[in-house]
């Protein structure tokens, strides 16, 4: 099968670790873009000759030219600036605004109808912006988040119980932010609900952890935000993509409707697979999650109401 194209869009943290995990997993051609000039054609040469030592052999080139780019499949976007601790997700809008925005219109000077996966935060905002100045389907554009506040959620759920994360299964759906609303509810170790687990106060414990993994991460670092399991989470998504999976994952889409959303991005389970979100799947929420749910949604709408766009 011939090898597919992906381009990542600003190679900082985010967006070299992603060139690095897909490099390794060999998931396809890769272009390394950023603003800064020749930064990502050395980040692109110093993995491709990791190949020599860890056995892949992918092209991969790092540049500041979108022409590189041509005909891509996939485009992930992780320009932007990250967020500074005591810096809310929010604070961030208006200057990655200005970043998604130009990024996207130069991408779509060369691809024709690409999938745009969205990392940059404020996360569910962003997908707006790109949707908006691409104007492809919304189906062709969607944001990684779910996966990885799953995988904060997932990992504190083993290390309480020292179980094997592989067996650890969960779900955060929302906005990637403050209101994100992880369910206990079809969080499962090994098929086995939560609750047979854990008693109540661990469960809210955890929850409330989730919540805040990436402040954590943010305060612990000093400069920067997470970078590894984003861009693993990154690279799961893609892999559903560019293998045609078919995958179940959390991940933010434009609602039409479903749990009584309208015209919002907002992390739901979906099916991924090479159309993009190919269906968006309505879980039996509590009231309680539903509202939490919808709450999360409105706020999201609510910043993409201030974007003049
Ligand atoms: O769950 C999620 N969606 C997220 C989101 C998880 C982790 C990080 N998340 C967000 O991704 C974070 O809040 C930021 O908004 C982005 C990128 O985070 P990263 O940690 O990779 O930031 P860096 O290391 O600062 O890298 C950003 C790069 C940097 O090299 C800039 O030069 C480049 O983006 N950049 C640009 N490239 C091209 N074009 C333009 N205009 C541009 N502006 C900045």
């Amino acid at each position: 099968m011939e090898k597919k194209k992906i381009t990542i869009v600003g190679a900082g943290n985010v967006g070299a670790t992603t060139a690095q995990w897909g490099a390794k997993k060999e998931i396809g051609h890769i272009i390394l873009v950023d603003m800064i000039e020749g930064m990502p054609a050395g980040k692109a040469l110093d993995l491709m000759q990791t190949g020599s030592v860890e056995d892949f052999d992918v092209n991969l080139i790092g540049t500041n030219d979108y022409k590189d780019t041509k005909d891509s499949d996939l485009i992930v976007i992780t320009a932007g600036l990250a967020r500074k601790p005591g810096m809310s997700r929010d604070d961030l809008q208006d200057a990655n605004y200005k970043i998604v925005r130009e990024v996207t219109e130069k991408i779509m000077e060369y691809s024709k109808n690409p999938i745009i996966m969205v990392v940059t935060n404020p996360l569910d905002v962003m997908c707006y912006v790109a949707l908006k100045i691409s104007g492809l389907k919304p189906e062709k554009v969607f944001g990684m988040a779910g996966i990885l506040d799953t995988s904060r959620m997932r990992a504190f759920i083993s290390m309480e119980l020292g179980i094997s994360k592989r067996d650890v299964f969960a779900l955060v759906l929302g906005g990637h932010g403050d209101s994100m609303v992880p369910l206990p509810s079809y969080t499962t170790v090994g098929g086995i609900n939560i609750s047979k687990f854990l008693p109540k106060d661990k469960i809210d414990a955890i929850v409330d952890r989730t919540r805040k993994g990436g402040g954590e991460i943010v305060a612990l670092l000093k400069t920067g935000s997470a970078y590894y399991a984003p861009a693993a989470s990154v690279i799961q998504m893609a892999d559903a993509i560019l293998n045609d999976r078919k995958r179940v994952l959390p991940c933010s889409a434009w609602l039409t409707g479903q749990y009584g959303i309208n015209e919002t991005y907002v992390g739901v389970p979906i099916i991924l697979g090479k159309g993009g979100v190919e269906k968006i799947i309505e879980l039996d929420l509590t009231k309680e999650e539903l509202a939490a749910l919808q709450k999360s949604a409105s706020e999201v709408k609510a910043q993409m109401s201030k974007l003049q766009i």
